[in-house]
C-alpha cells in the first residue's frame, strides 16, 4: 500500500548505476547475481520512485569500446532516460579499476600513468557534460600506498593538486558548468589513501586555483570507517558552501566498507544527518542530489535489489518527518532554547575593539554557579530516541 514515505522524483534521490547494478562480488567470492543493462536499471529507478542515475565512465561505456559502439551506447542510455524521466545528476571517472591504476592515478609516480588518468577523465567528463551531469565526483579509491617509501606524501598533493586544476581548467576552457566534487575515504582498496577524511579535503579545496569550482562528496561509510562523525564533516561542509554531493549508507565503525542500505546501522547517526540535511532545527537545509552509494546484501535476488533501494529512500523520508517533529515538540525546544545569561550576549556578539574586550573582561561571572547548572542533555537525548521510535 503506498503511503506517505514512498519516494517520488521531487525527493530527489538518485543511485549508481554500480550501486544497484552491484552483482554481488566481493574479495572472497564471484557474483551471485546478473549483470543488469543499464537501460534495464533506468527503468527500474523510475519504477521505485527514484529521481537520478549516476554512472562511471565504464559503467556504461565499456573500457577500449570503439567509437561507434560508445555512440549507440550512449544514445540507447539517453533514450531509457527520456522514456522513463530520469535525470543524470552526476558522473565520474574509474579510475581504479584497470590494471594501469595499480599505484594510483593522478598521483601514481609513472607519468603514463598520470597522463593516461588524465586523458581518460577529460573523456568522461564530456560523457557526463552529454548526459547533463552537473557534478562531477572525484574518488582518489587508489590514491595512496602501502609502501609509503615509494614517494613523498607531500608531492602526490601536488600532483593531485596538478589534476584537479588541469580539469577546471578544461571546463572553464569548454564551457562546461561542471562542478567537482571530492570524495574522500581512509583506506581501502590502498593501505592509506591520501586526503582521507572530508576535513583534509575542505583544506586542500582552499589551495586550488579555482576553489569555487570544487566543494565536497562525504560518504558515511567512509567517514565512519575513520571513526569519525559523518555529521560533522557534513555540518563543516556546509558552513563552508562546500556540500556539493552526499553519499548516503550505512556502516559500522571498525569494518570494511560496508555500503549497506541507507539507515540499516547506526538509526541515530543517521537521524542526526537527515535533521542536519532537512534543516529541521531551523538551518538552511541542503537542496543538492542525494545519492544512495551502497548495495543490497549479497544474500540477495534481483527482488532483493529492488527492496534495497525502496528501502534506502523510504528510510530517509521516515527519519525527516521523524526529525520534522522532533524539533516541533515543545519539550525540545525549550532545551535547546535553554535562556543562557542574556547580559552576556552583546558582549559576545560585538567584534573584537579595545572597548569591547574590555567591557568582555570586566564582566563578573559566576563559574561555580554556572559549572553546577544542570543542562538537561539526558532528558534531550532520550526525547530523541522516544522520537526515533516513535513514542511520541
Ligand atoms: C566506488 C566507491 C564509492 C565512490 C564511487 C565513485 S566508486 O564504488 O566505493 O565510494 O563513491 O567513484
Ligand atoms: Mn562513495
Ligand atoms: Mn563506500
Amino acid at each position: 500500500m503506498p503511503d506517505a514515505y514512498d519516494p517520488t522524483p521531487s525527493d530527489r534521490f538518485s543511485f549508481g548505476l554500480w550501486t544497484v547494478g552491484n552483482p554481488g562480488r566481493d574479495p572472497f567470492g564471484g557474483p551471485v547475481r546478473a549483470v543488469q543493462d543499464p537501460c534495464r536499471i533506468v527503468q527500474k529507478l523510475s519504477e521505485v520512485g527514484a529521481w537520478g542515475v549516476n554512472l562511471h565512465d565504464e559503467d556504461l561505456v565499456p573500457f577500449g569500446a570503439s567509437a561507434a559502439e560508445r555512440d549507440r551506447i550512449v544514445a540507447d542510455f539517453k533514450r531509457a532516460l527520456d522514456d522513463h524521466g530520469v535525470v543524470v545528476p552526476m558522473a565520474t571517472t574509474n579510475l581504479f579499476s584497470q590494471p594501469i591504476f595499480k599505484d594510483g592515478a593522478f598521483t601514481a609516480n609513472d607519468p603514463a600513468v598520470r597522463a593516461f588518468a588524465l586523458q581518460k577523465t577529460m573523456t568522461a567528463i564530456e560523457l557526463g557534460v552529454e548526459l547533463g551531469a552537473s557534478t562531477y565526483v572525484f574518488w582518489g579509491g587508489r590514491e595512496g600506498t602501502e609502501a609509503d617509501a615509494c614517494r613523498d606524501p607531500q608531492e602526490a598533493l601536488k600532483r593531485f593538486r596538478h589534476a584537479i586544476d588541469y580539469l577546471t581548467e578544461f571546463c572553464e576552457d569548454n564551457g562546461y558548468d561542471l562542478r567537482f566534487a571530492l570524495e574522500a575515504k581512509p583506506n581501502e582498496p590502498r593501505g592509506d589513501i591520501y586526503l582521507s577524511t572530508t576535513g583534509h579535503m575542505l583544506a586542500f579545496i582552499a589551495t586550488l586555483a579555482r576553489p569555487e569550482r570544487v566543494g565536497v562528496n562525504p560518504e558515511v561509510a567512509h567517514e565512519t570507517m575513520a571513526g569519525l562523525s559523518m555529521t560533522h564533516a557534513v555540518a563543516q561542509a556546509m558552513e563552508a558552501g562546500k556540500l556539493f554531493h552526499i553519499d548516503l549508507n550505512g556502516q559500522r565503525i571498525g569494518r570494511y566498507d560496508q555500503d549497506l542500505r541507507f539507515g540499516s546501522e547506526d538509526l541515530k547517526q543517521a537521524f542526526l544527518l537527515v535533521r542536519l540535511l532537512e534543516g529541521t532545527a531551523g538551518n538552511a537545509p541542503y537542496t543538492g542530489p542525494l545519492h544512495f552509494d551502497a548495495h543490497a546484501y549479497r544474500t540477495e535476488d534481483d527482488a532483493g535489489v529492488w527492496d534495497f533501494a525502496r528501502g534506502c529512500m523510504r528510510t530517509y523520508k521516515l527519519l525527516a518527518a521523524r526529525a520534522q517533529a522532533f524539533d516541533a515538540d515543545p519539550e525540545v525546544r525549550a532545551i535547546t532554547a535553554a535562556v543562557t545569561d542574556a547580559r552576556l550576549d552583546p558582549l559576545l556578539d560585538a567584534p573584537y575593539s579595545r572597548e569591547a574586550c574590555a567591557a568582555l573582561r570586566g564582566a563578573s561571572i559566576d563559574a561555580a554557579a554556572v559549572a553546577t547548572r544542570g543542562l538537561g542533555y539526558e532528558r534531550l537525548d532520550q526525547l530523541l530516541v522516544e522520537h526515533l521510535m516513535g513514542a511520541r
